[in-house]
């Protein structure tokens, strides 16, 4: 059996130069709760995003949390059912309630149109997810949100290095969640980060919700444990030298599948595609209701040689046990699509060319049976 392909490996540094700084955390005997590498590697972020601040995470998920936790009352917050179960998990575990609306045509994040039509006196914010790095309508909902005083906040897990109007992406809206767990483009293991974007945010707040609601030995507001050790950041620190090269990586990657695919009737790279070649997603050709049968033998096929991609996100949120009772008898008929039809191929920094040559002829072979 030749060696398994996965829809993602880890982008890890060099060892060598990871236990220089890990000699250095054991010689200080500051290993969590805001050593000089987690404010090193916060400060390097805020660069890079130019945001007004970052706030670093142990998890993607909990900096979600620590952003919705800010908005007060509780109340409704405008979000698609394309997304991973993190965004509405986060939503639920806030105190606050996840109204659904489908994505936009052509693109992966909230349809406008209907973010508006679904604003009430309740509403408190509006999340938008950049799936696979993909901008959402940024512009649509910032005027949006200006004219209902609504707060915008991105899921932006998937979008470290993407570049929107000529900044970071993650420099946009009142604030920004991201992640960094091990499978995405930027990783420190596991951890995340809020990028502080707007003068609105309460900064204080945040930093209080990743470290137990502490203020001295007072404690105040809902919280959590959030913290970033010493060891992530160091992972962070040396990941953050190489990044450009390893996005570079992955484009030249993703440009070499998009030129293999050119011809292939069965299925085709997604339109829009990852501007960082987080995720490479395929979506299957053909009649709506036969996709998810097509796809289900395309994955069959890539299994049987080694090749294990992902249908991320399949099924839509909404279609799952836990967020079924949020559809409410809705349908959200893109999002039903997407989910049905998308399928992940392998894609990372160290995918060697015979690797994605395997991937390439399994996925081809397939589609000319
Ligand atoms: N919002 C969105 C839109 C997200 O996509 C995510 C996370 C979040 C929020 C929350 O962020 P975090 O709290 O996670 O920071 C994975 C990831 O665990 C998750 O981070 C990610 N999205 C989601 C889309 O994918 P799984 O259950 O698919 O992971 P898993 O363990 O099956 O790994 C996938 C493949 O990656 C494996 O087949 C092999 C490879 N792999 C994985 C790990 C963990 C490795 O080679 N080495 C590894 O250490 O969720």
């Amino acid at each position: 059996m030749d060696t398994p392909v996965y829809v993602v490996r880890p982008f890890l540094p060099d060892l060598d130069q990871l236990m220089p700084l890990l000699e250095g955390v054991w010689s200080r005997r500051t290993v969590t709760n805001f050593g000089p590498l987690e404010q090193e590697l916060s400060a390097k972020l805020n660069a890079v995003f130019a945001s007004r601040e970052v706030l670093l995470f142990s998890n993607g998920h909990l900096a979600i949390e620590g952003m919705l936790n800010l908005l007060e009352p509780r109340g409704e917050i405008i979000t698609t059912p394309f997304t991973f179960a993190s965004t509405i998990h986060a939503i639920i575990n806030t105190g606050h309630q996840p109204v659904l609306v489908d994505v936009e045509a052509g693109g992966l994040g909230p349809d406008p149109e209907q973010v508006e039509a679904a604003v009430t006196p309740r509403t408190r914010a509006i999340l938008g997810v950049h799936v696979y790095g993909v901008p959402c309508d940024t512009d649509a909902l910032d005027a949006i949100a200006q004219r209902h005083g609504l707060a915008v906040l991105y899921d932006a897990a998937h979008a470290f290095g993407v570049q929107h109007n000529g900044r970071s992406l993650i420099g946009y809206g009142d604030a920004s969640a991201v992640s960094f767990h091990a499978t995405k483009v930027f990783n420190t293991i596991e951890g995340g980060c809020i990028a502080v974007n707007s003068a609105q945010i309460d900064i204080d707040a945040c930093r209080r919700y990743r470290n137990f609601g502490l203020v001295g030995t007072d404690v105040q507001g809902q919280a959590s444990n959030a913290k970033m050790s010493e060891m992530h950041a160091a992972v962070g620190l040396l990941n953050l030298d190489g990044i450009d090269a390893a996005i570079e990586r992955r484009r030249s990657l993703a440009a070499r599948y998009n030129e293999a695919f050119k011809g292939v009737n069965r299925f085709a790279p997604l339109e829009p595609r990852s501007p960082n070649a987080s995720y490479y997603p395929l979506q299957m050709s053909g009649p709506r209701d036969k996709t998810d049968a097509s796809r289900a033998e395309l994955i069959a096929h890539l299994n049987d040689r080694g090749i294990f991609p992902r249908p991320y996100f399949s099924p839509a949120l909404h279609q799952t046990t836990r967020f079924a009772p949020l559809a409410a008898g809705k349908s959200y008929p893109r999002s039903e699509q997407l989910a049905d039809s998308v399928l992940c191929l392998p894609i990372y920094d160290s995918m060697t060319e015979a690797e994605q040559t395997r991937v390439i002829e399994a996925a081809v072979g397939w589609a000319s049976e």
